[in-house]
């Protein structure tokens, strides 16, 4: 078999002849969007594997793969294709807004979550991320992050065709289903696993399996630990096999979490296998788990190496051909200069924004908002047609990614200042009022990270009388600054930590399981009452998503800074149509006392302001005060 051609035409009409013999000829509309990427995924594609005899025919295979699967595609998603293709910055829109949660937790079952439709219309989302609900290992199955099948739904929830339904269903209701693609890794009890550990012929190089130690300690000296509590170093040992002594293979996460071997493009060609048939099933949105891991070279810390950006375009660009209106969203929990590398249109057009979550815990903290103001100023634009997905907390830890040289700037030490966030947000820190819990604590470095709901770490579980108002600002700043905010289901009725999990052999082990209880149906019932921590959380909150819903300046993600010369005041505009118009400024208090803002501070816009918040309108010639954790979103107009 050839390899490929360093240029995409001279390959294209082979692959094409490749791909039809094997799916028959391509229709029409195939036919364009092939045309239209393969001269992107072509060159992606070499780069990976133009070195091997057998570059042409795995492409071709791939090709043909995304052939098949769109002529398997239902006619009402290539009916939707057709709408986003029509309307491609959907998802900037400001009505935006996404809901997390656990399928079993919250409602027991894929039917369950079809019965909360009508609650999740009535918070307002339009994008629902179900955590992983995929067949997985009995017992611990890193709360399902260790896929088995992704082509079975976890019998528990539901089946694959009530997915499909539920997919259509929400879309009916106007929300996108967003499911997590964990792509890094499978379980060990997967059928590709089974075969590898079996050197069955063909699955030999799927995952990456050394005789001995030699090539593990290699790797060892530059790989970062990531989860120390279940294993050291990222390699876990087979069982021994005649008496010899078991191999070694690669498991970043836990023991049980295998990585894939991407260096093979067999795995390629089999995971975007198994993204076309998630998309075909309804799917939006996948969330692209631990993009930073999937690419490893000997030497480096393997981690966000370029190959890992090749491997997400050349997925893209397969997607584009076969599933047009599917979004690939980024989980990259790391220094911020690397977050952004896996944001693009033909990459992620969608991101978790790390670091806007830490430092709004880090201002909480140290009623102190240089750091998120640096951040917001100097880390938030992102190019047209990629949004961030702004979170106040998700389901893992919270880790303090900000960069240290970003912190050192204005006199701020790195790694002291991690250990008091971390002492701080657990509960260590004399006069906290966070009520978190140590997650992945590491001896040997230092590292930490913390869990805990929105409202335990905000002050409420501590009765701290400033928790309700911490909980509101948090989430205020989310779904101010742009792109799609996205709520913990839970948060928005106060739900505290569950210490539940530590009884249970399945979860104890593993303390982000205090932050992801199950649906607090107490708390939903007194979500109209003003007298309960429920019912002040979600009635203001509720209020913010629809003043958000209604100002079409939170669109997109533009941004800038604006500096309230308040140290405990956080600033930043959100333009309007032109730099003439009303804008929307933000001002946010972090501290326990009021804040008063000088009125020569705000002297740059028209005295007559409007409160977007309460429709009131506001005398900026007077000042503003803030009161302790108090926010606003005023409609200003700046003067010529
Ligand atoms: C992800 O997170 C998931 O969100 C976790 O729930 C999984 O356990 C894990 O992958 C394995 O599938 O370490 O603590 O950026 O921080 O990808 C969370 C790197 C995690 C990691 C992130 C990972």
């Amino acid at each position: 078999m050839p390899r490929l051609n360093t240029e995409w035409s001279a390959d294209i009409a082979e692959i094409r002849r490749l791909a039809t013999e094997r799916t028959g000829p391509f229709d029409d509309a195939f036919t364009r969007r092939f045309a239209q990427h393969f001269p992107t995924l072509h060159p992606l594609f070499a780069a990976l594997y133009g070195h091997r005899d057998d570059g042409l025919e795995q492409l071709a295979a791939v090709v043909a793969e995304a052939a098949a699967s769109w002529n398997s595609r239902p006619d009402t998603l290539k009916a939707h294709d057709d709408e986003r293709e029509s309307n491609p910055d959907w998802f900037l829109s400001n009505r935006m807004l996404g809901g997390v949660c656990y399928v079993d937790r919250f409602a027991g079952s894929l039917a369950g979550i079809r019965d909360s439709i009508p609650y999740f219309q009535e918070l307002g989302l339009t994008y629902l991320h179900l955590m992983p609900l995929f067949e997985s290992p009995e017992g611990n199955s890193d709360g399902g992050y260790a896929v088995s099948s992704y082509r079975k739904v976890d019998p528990a929830l539901g089946t694959m065709e009530e997915l499909a339904n539920l997919a259509a269903d929400l879309r009916r209701a106007g929300i996108s289903l967003v499911v997590d693609f964990i792509f890094n890794h499978t379980s060990n009890e997967h059928e590709w696993a089974r075969n590898a550990v079996a050197a069955e012929p063909g699955y030999e190089d799927f995952y990456l399996i050394f005789p001995d130690r030699t090539m593990p300690d290699a790797y060892e000296l530059t790989l970062r630990e990531i989860f120390p509590e279940d294993h050291a170093g990222s390699f876990v040992q087979l069982p021994s096999v005649d008496g010899r002594p078991g191999r070694w293979i690669w498991a970043t996460f836990h023991h049980f979490q295998w990585d894939l071997n991407y260096a093979n493009p067999a795995v390629f060609r089999a995971m975007a296998g198994e993204m076309l048939f998630l998309a075909n099933q309804g799917i939006e949105v996948l969330r692209l788990d631990a993009v930073a891991f999937i690419w490893k070279r000997l030497g480096t810390p393997s981690e966000s190496l370029p190959e890992a950006h090749l491997l997400l375009r050349a997925f893209n660009a397969v997607l584009r051909m076969a599933a047009p209106s599917l979004l690939f969203k980024s989980e990259a929990i790391v220094h911020p200069d690397e977050v952004v590398q896996y944001v693009a249109p033909e990459e992620c057009q969608l991101s978790y924004n790390p670091l806007q979550m830490a430092l709004t815990w880090d201002a909480l903290a140290t009623r102190d908002p240089r750091l998120l103001q640096q951040a917001l100023v100097r880390r938030h634009a992102l190019p047209p047609g990629t949004a961030w997905v702004n979170y106040v907390r998700n389901h893992d830890d919270i880790s303090w990614t900000f960069a240290d040289e970003d912190a050192a700037e204005i006199g701020i030490h790195g790694y002291p200042h991690r250990r008091f966030l971390n002492d701080f947000y657990v509960g260590r820190y004399p006069g906290t009022f966070a009520r978190g819990v140590p997650f992945q604590d590491n001896p040997k470095t230092g590292d930490a990270r913390v869990t805990g709901t929105t409202a335990s770490l905000a002050g409420v579980e501590a009765g701290d009388p400033g928790g309700i108002d911490r909980v509101l600002l948090a989430h205020a700043i989310a779904l101010s600054t742009g792109g799609v905010p996205l709520i913990y289901l839970g948060d928005e009725v106060a739900q505290l930590n569950d210490y539940s999990y530590a009884r249970n052999p399945d979860t104890a082990g593993d303390s982000r399981w205090v932050h992801r209880p199950e649906r607090p149906a107490d708390l939903y019932a007194q979500r109209e009452d003003l007298t309960t921590a429920a019912g002040k959380v979600f009635t203001a909150l509720t209020h913010l998503i629809r003043t958000r819903k209604e100002t079409p300046e939170f669109a997109g993600g533009r941004l800038s800074g604006f500096d309230a010369r308040h140290r405990s005041v956080l600033g930043y505009q959100r333009p309007g149509a032109t730099d003439a118009a009303a804008r929307i400024l933000v001002l946010a208090n972090v501290d326990d006392h009021p804040a008063v803002i000088r009125a020569t501070v705000l002297a740059g816009f028209e005295a007559g302001a409007i409160d977007i918040v309460d429709g009131e309108r506001v005398d900026l010639a007077v000042g503003l005060t803030l009161p302790a954790h108090g926010f606003v979103w005023l409609r200003v107009v700046p003067l010529a």
